[in-house]
């Protein structure tokens, strides 16, 4: 079995879907299927190593699974040319983790930045979950020995994880590998992370210097992919900004992040670089670039917020594109799991 090029990716459903899984995911998914195979996932185990508190409990967490694979198709995944599916379906997630738990070192896990600042203060109550969350991350993408994996900048040290352990298994089972008849002791790829465009960490329309997230309480900090024409306007023009005109070179944005943030977004949504966006808007008030950045938001967005609308009120339509997609995901991610049980020594019916 070679390794070939194969996409995969996942996004929470976690309610508040925002311009930043937007820009720094979705758009690339779409873009990515022009050249690969991908398979995009609703990463509905993910979604639940919080407390219901922050998931929501059982009818919300499906909503928000049909709601996230309603993003993926309204903004253009098509789910018959490629895969998209929620991850509880296909068990291999959960028993391909359980094998990486044994590769992967606590140390590495004990360094990862999204743990500690999702965990805080109170880490002894996080759950085991919270604190696994990247070797389940990692089984996510190698079940499907997949290449290239399209995230937004801070899922990049995750990455660097998943990388570390295929190489680990890889390594620590290489005699069986090669028993196996696989090239090399090499059974798992490195995957890629594929970080690209202008927007790749969107920042909160409230701080530039945090991360937009599902997370934050102040709705003002984000654009949630289904917030109407008249939100989208309301919260841009209330973004905070600095007293300066914008800058014409992009160097002068290096000590503005809410400007810099701002010219990202418009630069990411229009397909140009920031310093295109800089020669036009340079110079000018932030009052006459946020009116120029609402009317684009909803030129971009509005269009997937209504298919979106259209999609979650199907919710049997939605749930038979998991279901398909999680039949052919289960395919690929079986055969992975038949040679890694042969490799690890598990006995298994033929
Ligand atoms: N602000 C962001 N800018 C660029 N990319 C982002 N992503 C998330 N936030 C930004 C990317 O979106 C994809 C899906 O993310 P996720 O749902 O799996 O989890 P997350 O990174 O934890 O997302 P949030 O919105 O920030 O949620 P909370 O509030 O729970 O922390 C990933 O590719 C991610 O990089």
């Amino acid at each position: 079995m070679a390794i070939v090029e194969r996409v995969f990716s996942g996004v929470q459903p976690t309610g508040n879907l925002h311009l930043g899984n937007y820009l720094g995911a979705i758009v690339n998914f779409v873009k990515l299927q022009e050249t690969h195979n991908c398979i995009y996932c609703v990463v509905d185990m993910h979604a639940i190593t919080q407390g219901a508190d922050v998931w929501g409990g059982p009818a919300e967490l499906a909503r928000n699974t049909r709601e996230v694979a309603a993003a993926f198709i309204a903004a253009g995944v098509d789910p018959k040319k490629h895969i998209v599916f929620n991850q509880s379906q296909v068990s291999g997630h959960a028993e391909l983790t359980w094998i990486f738990n044994c590769v992967a070192r606590v140390g590495w896990l004990s360094r990862m930045t999204q743990f500690k600042e999702k965990a805080g203060k109170d880490r002894e109550n996080a759950s085991v979950g919270l604190y696994d969350y990247p070797v389940l991350m990692a089984a996510d993408i190698l079940l499907y020995r997949a290449t290239h994996v399209p995230v937004g900048e801070d899922q990049k040290q995750h990455l660097e994880l998943a990388r570390d352990i295929a190489q680990k298994f890889n390594n620590d089972f290489g005699d069986s590998i090669r028993g196996q008849g696989f090239n090399e002791g090499l059974f798992f790829p490195q995957p890629e992370p594929l970080i690209t465009g202008p927007a790749t960490r969107v920042m909160s329309l409230r701080d530039g210097t945090k991360k937009m997230s599902k997370s934050d309480s102040s709705d003002n900090s984000r654009i949630n992919l289904t917030d109407d024409a008249d939100t989208i306007a309301q919260k841009i023009r209330k973004a905070k900004t600095d007293p300066e005109p914008l800058p014409s070179e992009e160097k002068g944005l290096e000590t503005r992040p809410e400007a810099d943030n701002l010219v990202g977004i418009y630069a990411a949504l229009s397909g140009r670089s920031k310093q295109q966006v800089l020669s036009e808007f340079g110079g000018g008030q932030f009052s006459s670039f946020k009116n120029a950045l609402v009317e684009l938001c909803v030129e971009k967005l509005s269009p997937i917020a209504s298919e979106m609308k259209r999609l979650v009120a199907d919710p049997g339509h939605v749930d038979a594109i998991l279901v398909d997609g999680a039949e052919r995901a289960n395919a690929i991610a079986a055969e992975t799991m038949k040679s890694t049980k042969d490799i690890v020594g598990f006995i298994r019916s033929r």
